[in-house]
């Protein structure tokens, strides 16, 4: 019998698991897997922060469908998951996290380096476990990357005590899961789906709620195949972006807060709703008793703690999406609704309204985001921060195909995009990739620089330089009277009180992130002028490194349409005030 030691057996574990990248980031404790890895197939990515490394891994999850997953030391190391977990728990992306531990006698003696990360982290992973036996090391593996991957996906932690990585035990890695308090039903209620089709096919104005739900199932042919079949126009969540072909004429694009006209009044005049794999999200619904007021609902989920949890249901249906809609398009009939479609064309041109520009002199963001459309055809793979720059991605690039959008949509995390960016174009070697930043958020994980230098990853960074936290300063000029209190980025302790008018004048505060990106090796551009927008993106994308692109854009650019916070979808705000 050959024994192994623990970091050994965790080696063979990811091997039998398929695993082929890792993000980690050494410390102390997992020093015994670090030697064993020096030897090991794996490509290993070092972020430059852990946090870097669990939104590394979980763009590279949400983008090839895969497993990510992330190492880390113990006490900092594994507290620096934190936001990182979360933003994975609320937006349904599997990873296994793997944590080191103090050994297992030290435990509980806050000795150096401890923290309680399983407690830390309960209520923001699907599970996780504290390894006490390395017998119990494989076994323990094969169920965590089985529960992160089946049902409703999601994050779950492993955390190891370094003595367990330093024993050894017989190498077994398990054929069989034995899980039985967790059992994912996937098939759907035969009659309900049945009564589904009933509504469906009696209905006039029916429209489809597509989520993220969708694009994890992969049901996106299922759901064209449901759309065309019986004419239904079709509206996504932020993380359900391209689930739905956004060049079809049936697409209603984003709803919500910063959704379209067209997809916000078609679900306040709807008669039916067909939520798929989406979870009333309070940004997507506004007001939640005007929310789809008129309509019957149908909601397919895999989850059932989802069905009801925001509004009542008249039809749930639990069980995987694309199981689901394949029996469903078997029994929705096919029918004209051009007198829907010509209503919701009319809808369309509101549109127009919102995307009058209030300043012509800087860039536009609308401009920026439309040649990179163009040029990449919505082929590429974006992820971005959180603020005004990421509801523009979502309203301005026209997503053709699943997992091309990669966005923090539930915990809303700054700092997501830059790192979840270097996952994506690690495990999409040949496709282009766009980080989209803010240049507030672009700061909260700025190290990866060093990352994607030393990784040659040709990376197309773009940042939307406004000199302010523009999200929230848009909250302030409408909601609380201009009053704009610590959302300028170029500010300092000489500015005159109450100053509301930064601008070219002002001292450089925020860096120069052309210089910022040379100091790690970087080729980097600002462009300031309209004419300079598409030769500098088609040199970014031509080039094989990666790239850096200052656009300076106009300061108090705001996004609309908004629904104000509580409000209902059919009251949106079209545009600025005059
Ligand atoms: C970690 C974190 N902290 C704070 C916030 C609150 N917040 C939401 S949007 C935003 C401003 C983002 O500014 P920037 O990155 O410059 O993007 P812009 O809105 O200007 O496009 C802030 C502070 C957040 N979402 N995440």
């Amino acid at each position: 019998m050959t024994l192994l030691t623990g970091a050994q057996i965790f080696v063979e574990s990811l091997y039998k698991e398929g695993v082929e990248i890792i993000f980690g980031y050494p410390g102390g404790k997992v020093i015994p897997i670090y030697d064993v890895l020096y030897d090991s197939k794996f490509k290993h990515i070092m972020p430059h922060h852990e946090q870097g490394g669990i939104h590394a891994a979980d763009g590279y999850a949400r983008s090839t469908g895969k497993v990510g997953v992330c190492l880390t030391t113990s006490g900092p190391g594994a507290t620096n998951l934190v936001t990182g977990l979360a933003t994975a728990y609320m937006d349904s992306v599997p990873i296994v996290a793997f944590t080191g531990q103090v050994p297992r006698a030290m435990l509980g003696t806050d000795a150096f380096q401890e923290a309680d990360i399983t407690g830390i982290t309960t209520p923001i992973t699907k599970h996780n476990y504290l390894v006490q036996d390395v017998k119990d090391l494989s076994r323990i593996i094969k169920e965590a990357f089985h529960i992160a991957k089946t049902g409703r996906p999601g994050p779950v932690l492993i955390d190891i005590p370094k003595d367990v990585l330093q024993e050894e035990a017989e190498f077994v890695y398990p054929n069989k899961i034995n899980l039985p308090g967790y059992k994912p039903n996937y098939e759907g209620h035969e009659l309900q789906i049945k009564e589904a089709a009933k509504a469906i096919n009696e209905s006039k104005n029916p429209v489809i709620y597509s989520g993220g739900g969708v694009i994890i199932s992969e049901a996106s042919d299922e759901l064209r195949e449901l759309a065309k079949k019986a004419n239904i126009p079709v509206t996504t969540t932020l993380t359900g972006l391209g689930a739905f072909n956004e060049r079809d004429e049936l697409s209603l694009g984003m709803l919500g807060m910063h959704g379209t006209t067209e997809a916000n009044l078609a679900i306040s005049n709807a008669d039916l709703l067909i939520a798929i794999g989406s979870r009333f999200d309070d940004r997507v619904t506004g007001k939640l008793d005007t929310f789809a007021k008129d309509a019957k609902i149908i909601h397919i989920d895999i989850d059932p703690a989802e069905v009801g949890k925001r509004k009542l249901v008249d039809i749930p249906i639990v069980g995987d999406v694309k199981r689901i809609l394949t029996i469903l398009n078997k029994v929705v009939e096919e029918k004209d609704r051009s007198e829907w479609l010509a209503l919701i064309d009319n809808w369309r041109k509101l549109d127009e309204v919102s995307q009058v520009r209030k300043d012509k002199k800087k860039l536009s963001p609308k401009e920026i985001i439309e040649a990179i459309d163009e040029l990449t055809q919505g082929e590429a793979l974006i992820t971005t921060e959180v603020g005004q720059h990421q509801m523009w991605a979502a309203q301005f690039y026209k997503y053709t195909k699943p997992r091309s959008f990669m966005t923090s949509g539930g915990l809303g995390t700054m700092g997501y995009g830059f790192p979840a960016a270097v996952g994506v174009q690690v495990g999409n070697k040949d496709s282009v990739v766009f980080a989209l930043a803010g240049d507030g958020s672009f700061q909260m994980n700025v190290q990866e620089l060093a990352t994607v230098a030393k990784n040659k990853l040709p990376l197309n960074i773009v940042i939307f330089n406004n000199g302010y936290l523009g999200m929230v300063r848009q909250w302030q000029e409408m909601f609380y009277d201009r009053r704009y209190s610590s959302v300028c980025l170029k500010m300092q302790e000489s500015c005159p009180p109450g100053c509301s008018s930064p601008g070219d004048h002002c001292p450089v505060t925020t860096p120069d992130f052309v210089k910022l990106a040379e100091a790690y090796g970087i080729k980097a551009k600002r462009i300031t002028k309209a004419e300079e927008i598409r030769p500098a993106l088609e040199e970014a994308i031509n080039s094989p490194h990666p790239y850096l692109l200052d656009f300076i854009i106009e300061e108090e650019e705001n996004v609309f349409p908004m629904v104000p916070p509580g409000g209902s979808l059919d009251n949106m705000v079209l545009k600025e005030e005059a």
